[in-house]
C-alpha cells in the first residue's frame, strides 16, 4: 500500500519539459558556467532555453574561435570546455578545433543543433552528417533520438570527456528534440560496463620499475601532457630528486616540471635543447609519463632511445608501445602509478656520473642565438615577455616559428599556462584559445604570442576583446612571412620561397584601433620591453605588433628523417 503510494506521488513529481530545457538542467547539474558559441537554425530552441538561464555565453564570431577558446579554457582550469554551434557550416566549422582536442587529448563537450529527425537524409537546408564526419576526431559521438535520452547523454558526454585520456565528445541534437516535450528524469549515474579507463597501476609493473630504477646509472624521465592532466607534478618532483633522475618535457608537458630546476635538461624533440635529445640518445632507461612518443618528439625511430630499456606510464593503453618498443608497460593515471612508483622504490642508482655529464652539456650547448644588430630579436622578445610576466603569465601561441622561440625562451616553472596546438598544430588556435583561457583564469595575466600568418587566420575575435574588455596582450612576432615554411624552404629547398613570403600585411595597429583596442608597434629591445610593460599595466585589451627579425630561424633542430643525435644548429 505505502509503495505504491510513494510511485504515485513520484510520477506526479515527473516534469515535462523541453529537451533544450533538458539540456540546460544538463549544463547545470554539470556546473557548466560558461558556454562558447554561435547561433543558427537548428539551435534556436537551444538559445531561446539558454536566454532564460543564468549560464554565461560567450558568442565568438566564428565557430572556429568558439572551440579554440573552449579548448583554451579547458587546458588552463582543468575542467571541460563547452562550445554550442548550429547544423552544417556551423557544425563544420568546429572541426579543426574537434581535431585539435582530440590529439591533444583536451576535455570538450559540444552540442551541434541538427535538421529535424524527420528530414535527417534528405540533404535538408544546413544538413551535414557531423556524427560521422566527426566519428574518427572525437572521443565519442551521439545524435540525440528520443528527447528522454538527453539527459543521460549529457551526463554520459561530461562523464567520458573528462575521465581517463580526456577528449572531446560531440552531442548532435535534431531541432525536434530541443522542441518536443518529455518527461525529465535527470541522471545522476553513468553505467558505462565498456568504457573503465583504469587508473590504478598494476603493482608488479610498478615493481619491475622500481627495480630498474635502481639498476639504472643513466635514466631520464619524459614528462609530457599525461602528467599535468593528472596533477602529478608533485610526484614527478620527488621521484626526479629521491633518485637523482633527470627530466625532459615534451612541448606539450611544459610547466610540468620546474624550467630553473638543475635536473631539468630542457624541451625534447625537433627544437628541443641538445642535452635533452642526447639524454635521450644516450640513456639506459627512458622512462615516459604520459607522453605519446609522437614523431616531433622522437625524430627517426631507428634511432630512438636504443640503448634504454623503455619503460612507459599512461592512462591510455592504446598509447603504449605505439611507436617505442617498450619493455616496462604501466596502464595508469601518472599521478597514482608515479605514486605508487616512490613508495616501492626505495633503492636508487649510481647516477651521479650522468647527472654530471648532463650538466656539463647543458652549460656548454646551451640554446643561442646571434643578439647582433638593431632589429629584434624574436628570441630576445620572449625573453623580455618571460622576465616582465616573471614567468607567471597563462602564454598561448599560434604555430610556426614563435610557438617554438616561446617553448625553448619563457621558461614555464608552473603547470598549466601554456596554451600551445601541439599534435593537430593548427595555425590560429592562439588568440581565441587565449579568450578562453582568460575567461578559466582571470587572476593571470594572459599573453597569445602569434605568426604574422595565424594571426590573421582567427583575428575576428578581437570583437569578443572589444565587447568584453578583457585585458589579453596579443603580441604578434611578425616576420613578415610564414616563418616556419620560409625556415624549411632556406634549409631544405635551396632557398626557393614558394608562397612563404607576407611583404603585404594588414597595418595591424589601425586594425586594433578599428575594434578600439589600443596598439602599438614595436620594433627595438627597449620599445620591446617598454611597450609590454605598458600594455600589462594597462589592464586592458592590447596588440603588440613586433616587427622581429625575417630571417631569423629556430635552432638547434632535428632534420627531417634524422635521429635525436643528429641535429643541427647547435651552439658551436
Ligand atoms: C591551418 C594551418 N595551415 C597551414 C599550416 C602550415 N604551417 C605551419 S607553420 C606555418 C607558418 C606560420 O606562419 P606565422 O603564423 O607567421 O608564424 P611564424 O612561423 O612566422 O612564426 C604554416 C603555414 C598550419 N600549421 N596550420
Ligand atoms: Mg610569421
Amino acid at each position: 500500500m505505502k509503495a505504491s503510494w510513494v510511485a504515485e506521488e513520484e510520477k506526479s513529481k515527473v516534469l515535462k519539459m523541453s529537451g533544450a530545457d533538458m539540456l540546460m538542467e544538463g549544463l547545470e547539474k554539470e556546473g557548466v558556467d560558461v558556454l562558447f558559441g554561435y547561433p543558427g537554425g537548428a539551435v534556436l530552441p537551444i538559445y531561446d532555453a539558454l536566454y532564460k538561464k543564468n549560464i554565461k555565453h560567450i558568442l565568438t564570431r566564428h565557430e572556429q574561435g568558439a572551440i579554440h577558446a573552449a579548448q583554451g579554457f579547458a587546458r588552463v582550469t582543468g575542467k571541460p570546455g563547452v562550445v554550442i554551434a548550429t547544423s552544417g557550416p556551423g557544425a563544420t566549422n568546429l572541426v579543426t578545433g574537434i581535431a585539435d582536442a582530440m590529439i591533444d587529448s583536451l576535455p570538450l563537450v559540444i552540442f551541434t543543433g541538427q535538421v529535424a529527425t524527420s528530414v535527417i537524409g534528405t540533404d535538408a537546408f544546413q544538413e551535414a552528417d557531423i556524427v560521422g564526419i566527426t566519428m574518427p576526431i572525437t572521443k565519442h559521438n551521439y545524435q540525440v533520438r528520443k528527447v528522454e535520452e538527453l539527459p543521460g547523454i549529457i551526463k554520459e558526454a561530461f562523464h567520458v570527456a573528462q575521465t581517463g585520456r580526456p577528449g572531446p565528445v560531440l552531442v548532435d541534437i535534431p531541432k525536434d528534440i530541443s522542441t518536443s516535450i518529455g518527461s525529465y528524469k535527470p541522471s545522476n549515474e553513468v553505467d558505462l560496463p565498456g568504457y573503465q579507463p583504469t587508473t590504478m597501476p598494476n603493482l608488479l609493473q610498478v615493481k619491475r620499475l622500481a627495480d630498474a630504477i635502481a639498476q639504472a646509472k643513466k635514466p631520464v624521465i619524459l614528462a609530457g601532457a599525461g602528467v599535468l592532466f593528472a596533477k602529478a607534478e608533485e610526484e614527478i618532483l620527488a621521484l626526479a630528486e629521491q633518485h637523482r633522475i633527470p627530466v625532459t618535457n615534451t612541448l606539450l608537458g611544459l610547466g610540468s616540471f620546474p624550467s630553473d630546476h638543475p635536473l631539468f635538461l630542457g624541451m625534447a624533440g625537433m627544437h628541443g635543447t641538445y642535452t635533452a635529445n642526447t639524454a635521450l640518445h644516450e640513456c639506459d632507461l627512458l622512462i615516459g609519463i604520459g607522453a605519446r612518443f609522437d614523431d616531433r618528439l622522437t625524430g627517426n625511430l631507428a634511432h630512438f632511445a636504443k640503448k634504454a630499456t623503455v619503460a612507459h606510464i599512461d592512462i591510455d593503453p592504446a598509447e603504449i608501445g605505439k611507436n617505442v618498443e617498450t619493455l616496462i608497460p604501466i596502464v595508469g593515471c601518472a599521478k597514482h602509478t608515479v605514486a605508487a612508483l616512490l613508495r616501492e622504490s626505495t633503492t636508487s642508482g649510481d647516477t651521479a656520473e650522468w647527472v654530471y655529464q648532463l650538466a656539463e652539456l647543458k652549460n656548454s650547448y646551451p640554446l643561442w642565438y646571434k643578439n647582433e644588430g638593431e632589429v629584434l630579436k624574436p628570441q630576445r622578445l620572449l625573453e623580455i615577455i618571460h622576465e616582465e610576466t616573471k614567468g607567471e603569465a597563462i602564454v598561448t601561441t599560434d604555430v610556426g616559428q614563435h610557438q617554438m622561440w616561446t617553448a625553448q625562451y619563457y621558461g614555464f616553472s608552473k603547470p598549466n599556462r601554456w596554451v600551445t596546438s601541439g599534435g593537430l598544430g593548427t595555425m590560429g588556435f592562439g588568440f581565441p584559445a587565449a579568450i578562453g583561457a582568460k575567461i578559466g583564469r582571470p587572476e593571470l595575466p594572459v599573453v597569445a604570442i602569434t605568426g604574422d600568418g595565424g594571426f590573421q587566420m582567427t583575428l575576428q575575435e578581437l570583437s569578443v576583446l572589444q565587447e568584453m574588455k578583457l585585458p589579453v596582450i596579443i603580441v604578434i612576432v611578425n616576420n613578415q612571412s610564414l616563418g616556419m615554411v620560409r625556415q624549411w624552404q632556406e634549409i631544405f629547398y635551396e632557398e626557393r620561397y614558394s608562397e612563404s613570403l607576407l611583404p603585404v600585411q594588414p597595418d595591424f595597429v589601425k586594425l586594433a584601433a578599428a575594434y578600439g583596442i589600443e596598439a602599438a608597434s614595436v620594433t627595438t629591445e627597449e620599445d620591446a620591453r617598454s611597450k609590454f610593460a605598458e600594455a600589462l599595466d594597462s589592464k586592458a585589451p592590447f596588440l603588440l605588433d613586433c616587427r622581429v627579425a625575417s630571417d631569423e630561424n629556430v635552432y638547434p633542430m632535428i632534420a627531417p628523417g634524422k635521429g635525436i643525435h643528429q641535429m643541427i644548429g647547435v651552439k658551436p
